[in-house]
């Protein structure tokens, strides 16, 4: 397992941080291994060619070819052996990805709001309620169109560029742009979705390692583009709340009543439809 791990390694893949992890670097693992297999088999062959065939020794072309059953027989394996991938590995786990999301109350739910060249994230604060948002309401002190007067909205906590989530609790973010195609990607969780305009898409994970992660757009989208980074904390439940604290009261939102994030987070507005989202841990989109 470790001897395998090194591919990645190799490829600069930072350390996995979520849960899920650990399956898609496997199969990384396993493809790239693979595929260094077949480049050294088929190189092999083409050198082995090049010496057996070449002119001083065969004058004369052979018309009858190859008779001997060994090349079809390899063939055959390479098609099994990614066939088998694919279809005893790949879609099962992308299946697993896209169709069994945590239940909203259990998970946190975050609006992912991307724009060129930031990520914008909205959280519905200790009462646990998304607010009203509306795009004529977009200015540059409200990235994000909230409606000053919807009660639901009065706490929520809007960021821009650094997104804090608890250890261990899966997270549920939904994607959506203002402006173009982004990709919001973070390589250490080894989770990535395309943020569309005019398409929410839900992509999850969970966290397992506190500490700092790097999000990166992973779609070419504009001039600033290699500049959209943003950061994830991943901190312990403790930190986290007090992170949401300190944001709800700079939000102006409810005190007094302790809040209450872990089981207050609601179900996802909607459940689009599943294939839209992507676990692909290739930032090519
Ligand atoms: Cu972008």
């Amino acid at each position: 397992m470790n001897s395998l791990a090194l591919i990645n390694e190799f490829l600069g893949q930072p350390p996995n941080a979520s849960a899920h992890g650990y399956q898609i670097d496997h199969i990384l693992e396993f493809c790239h291994w693979f595929m260094a297999a077949l480049f050294v088999g088929w190189s092999t062959f083409f050198i082995f060619v090049l010496i057996r065939f070449r002119k001083r020794r065969q004058p004369a072309a052979d018309h009858a070819g190859v008779r001997s059953p060994i090349s079809t027989h390899l063939e055959f394996s390479v098609v099994l052996i990614e066939a088998v991938l694919l279809l005893g590995f790949a879609i099962p786990l992308w299946a697993k990805r896209v169709n069994q999301f945590p239940p909203g109350k259990e998970a946190l739910v975050v609006h992912v709001v991307a724009q060129q060249f930031s990520f914008n994230y909205h959280l519905p604060g200790p009462d646990g309620q998304f607010g009203r948002r509306d795009v004529s309401l977009v200015i540059n002190s409200n990235p994000l169109g909230l409606d000053p007067n919807d009660p639901a909205g009065k706490d929520d906590i809007v960021t821009t560029g650094e997104l804090h989530v608890p250890v261990n609790r899966p997270v549920i973010a939904e994607l959506s742009s203002k402006d173009v195609i982004h990709d919001f990607f973070v390589p250490s969780m080894r989770i990535g979705g395309d943020a569309i305009p005019g398409s929410l898409i839900p992509i999850w994970f969970t966290p397992v390692k506190t500490g700092t992660d790097e999000v990166i757009c992973a779609q070419l989208c504009g001039l600033g583009h290699y500049g959209m980074k943003g950061t994830l904390v991943v901190d312990t439940p403790q930190d986290y709340e007090a992170w949401l604290k300190e944001r709800a009261e700079l939000a102006g939102g409810v005190q007094g009543a302790a809040p209450s994030p872990a089981p207050g987070a609601p179900q996802p507005q909607s459940k689009p439809p599943a294939p839209a989202a992507s676990a692909s841990p290739s930032p090519g989109g």
